[in-house]
């Protein structure tokens, strides 16, 4: 809104100019996502509390988390709305794009909202069926590929990192691509929040990196000059990073060790889907698995437990998985694996720069 209002009134008042600006409106938009977490954080929890929307704690996990019992969840409804009133602020609404962000990450919060809703009322740690829970994910995400295949901008080149001219056409296959990697990145999200913070700090970094290739890829002439694919209106998908970096930035003030909160799957599977959605979008999917790295690991980590505990008749790989379960188990405390992840993610956020240059 703020964007069109102002705006258009730059030419009476010269300094509205400013709102032009992606980077200023990025900035205004992280800002905004990020007062609102804090400011609405604490009656949202005591809310929560009011309602007894409190996490059940599986009693197979760690001993260290059965203390978690009863904290408030579902932080991720508070999230996905300071994520859309800033979006709906600072950005451009006649982008399409913008639109499509804020439809996945409101799907995918709607079906992370029944899981814990189910959770919640149900008194176990059971929630939407798996089978249930992933054909939603799919026809969601089958929108997103629709809608970009469909689009006169996209077709269904890929660009793979550190190789500027191989650009493969995947045709009417993008769209199970899309697919895959929407999916892909909404579960290994939801796996990853399993300690205080773990999820929110890797998601941020992942929205900062992609914030700076969609402002790069939005650009025609920057986009030309780091040899990257030139996607027109992406400049708004920065905006609408901005407002996932501050959502999360806020969240973090109150899900850092010892949480008074957790995101829910309303949040895990809402950000993971809107991260995989903005890597499609700004046509660098498979940046995400770099800059995802942990995602990418912790999903691993599950795969092979599961198949290796299946194939060996019991035997496991890991103490537990996902793996930051296996160093809880190794005497690790919570806040030094947390911490040790973010330091992981960050790293990994640079290589994902790095393959800027690295062409
Ligand atoms: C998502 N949810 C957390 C919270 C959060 C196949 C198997 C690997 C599935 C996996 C699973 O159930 N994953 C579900 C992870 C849960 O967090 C809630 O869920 C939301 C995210 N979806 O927002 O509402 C617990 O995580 C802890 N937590 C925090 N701080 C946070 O900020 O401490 C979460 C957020 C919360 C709280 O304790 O209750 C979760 O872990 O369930 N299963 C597992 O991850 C289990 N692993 C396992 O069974 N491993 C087996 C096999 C199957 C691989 C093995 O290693 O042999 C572990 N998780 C639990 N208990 N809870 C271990 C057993």
């Amino acid at each position: 809104m703020l964007y069109h209002l102002l705006y258009s009134l730059h030419t009476q008042i010269s300094w509205l100019n400013v709102f032009r600006y992606i980077t200023f409106r990025s900035i205004g938009a992280a800002i905004t996502a990020f007062l609102i977490l804090c400011i609405l954080g604490p009656k949202f929890i005591r809310w929560l509390q009011l309602k007894q929307i409190g996490q059940v704690v599986r009693a197979d996990g760690p001993e260290s988390h059965l203390s978690k019992q009863g904290v408030p969840t579902m932080g991720g409804v508070l999230i996905l709305a300071a994520m859309t009133i800033s979006t709906l602020l600072w950005a451009d609404l006649t982008s399409g794009l913008v639109w499509l962000l804020i439809g996945i990450s409101l799907f995918f919060g709607a079906i992370g909202a029944i899981d814990d809703l189910q959770k919640v009322t149900k008194g176990n740690s059971k929630g939407l069926s798996p089978r249930g829970k992933l054909l939603l994910q799919v026809a969601g995400a089958s929108m997103v590929g629709l809608y970009l295949i469909l689009h006169p901008e996209y077709d269904g080149r890929l660009a793979i990192p550190f190789f500027k001219t191989f650009h493969p056409d995947l045709g009417w296959w993008y769209i199970p691509f899309t697919v895959l990697v929407i999916v892909g990145a909404s579960n290994a999200v939801n796996l990853t929040d399993g300690l205080d913070g773990l999820a929110a700090g890797p998601v941020m970094i992942s929205g900062s990196v992609y914030l700076i290739f969609s402002y790069a890829a939005g650009n025609v002439i920057v986009a030309q000059y780091l040899q990257i694919p030139y996607v027109q209106g992406a400049g708004e998908v920065a905006v609408f990073c901005g407002t996932l970096i501050g959502a999360c930035l806020g969240f973090l003030w109150f899900n850092a060790y010892p949480a008074d909160i957790f995101m829910g799957d309303v949040g895990s599977l809402s950000l993971g889907g809107t991260l995989g959605a903005v890597s499609i979008i700004t046509k660098q999917e498979f940046l995400l698995a770099i800059v995802g790295g942990i995602f990418v690991m912790e999903a691993v980590s599950v795969i092979l437990q599961v198949g290796y505990f299946k194939m060996s008749g019991g035997k496991r790989i890991f103490l537990m998985a996902p793996i930051h379960h296996h160093f809880e188990k190794k005497g690790w405390q919570e806040p030094k694996v947390v911490v040790r992840f973010w330091i992981i993610s960050i790293i990994l956020g640079l290589l994902a720069l790095a393959t800027l240059k690295l062409r």
